[in-house]
């Protein structure tokens, strides 16, 4: 795993709000990544009750990817790749943290001519507001402008509110939010299977469409930087956790956000 990160890495990420780190697994990491996830998901799929969107698979959200989030509380070789210190050292020197706890996990399947995901923003949909959290997207397939590569507004981390669009079926739905954006020049990120695609919490992204009869799969981890607090939004927080938290409290339970690395 090529998790050492530069400075000349650092300073590409602070500036553009992402990275694209090509060959970050080894063919024998890609290989159990692959195979972690495929079962992880599949059992999912058994259950039928983990998948976020996949109660009415004829929506357009549900044709926009096959989701299935914090795969790591049920299944136990997934709990073994997220819980890798080096992947929060490598998020953590990017982002510039001194310490990394992992938000969700989150398998990103776009099938076979499925949708685009609309433009938006992450870390408004989660529990904590923080200008450094980070997510890695890595590419179990090779991810191409043909079959919904990433795509970025390079520099939107440094100046986005708060304020976000829902991935809906209008892809541009962001930049009625942002109408300063509508000119900014869209930058693809397409990649090798076995890179990893580093982006901001707050960096405008989305993906295109699938136009191939193969899915691009992508296995992701979202992260909260150590000491990020309670914004009052329930998102992934369990029940009983949720019930007894207060806006501005530590997000420190170690089971809802285990920590996995400390400067
Ligand atoms: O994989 C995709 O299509 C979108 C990924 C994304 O939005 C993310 O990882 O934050
Ligand atoms: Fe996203």
């Amino acid at each position: 795993m090529k998790y050492h990160i530069s400075k000349d890495q650092q300073d590409l990420y602070r500036t553009n709000g992402y990275i694209v780190i090509e060959d970050f697994l080894d063919p024998v990491e890609l290989q159990t990544w692959r195979t972690v996830t495929q079962d992880a998901v599949q059992q999912r799929l058994r259950e039928r009750n983990g998948l976020t969107n996949r109660d009415e698979p004829e929506t357009y959200y549900a044709q926009v990817f096959l989701q299935a989030v914090r795969l790591a509380d049920t299944h136990e070789g997934m709990a073994r790749l997220m819980l890798d210190e080096r992947l929060g050292e490598a998020a953590g020197k990017l982002a510039g943290v001194d310490g990394i706890r992992i938000w969700h996990d989150q398998a990103l399947f776009k099938q076979p001519y499925g949708n685009p995901t609309g433009w938006h923003l992450d870390n408004p949909y989660w529990s904590f507001s923080s200008r450094d959290a980070i997510s890695i997207w890595v590419a179990l397939d090779r991810a191409t402008l043909a079959n919904g590569c990433l795509w970025y507004l390079p520099g939107t981390h440094r100046v986005a509110r708060y304020d976000n669009s829902g991935i809906g079926s209008n892809i541009g739905s962001l930049f009625k939010v942002y109408p300063e954006w509508a000119n900014l020049k869209a930058v693809p990120a397409p990649c090798p299977a076995g890179s990893a695609v580093f982006h901001n919490g707050l960096i405008a992204h989305g993906a295109g469409a699938n136009m191939t009869p193969n899915p691009r799969r992508a296995m992701t981890c979202a992260y909260m930087p150590d000491g990020a607090t309670f914004n009052g939004q329930k998102n992934v927080l369990r029940d009983d956790y949720f019930a007894a938290l207060r806006v501005g409290d530590k997000l420190e339970d170690a089971r809802q956000v285990p920590l996995i690395w400390k400067r």
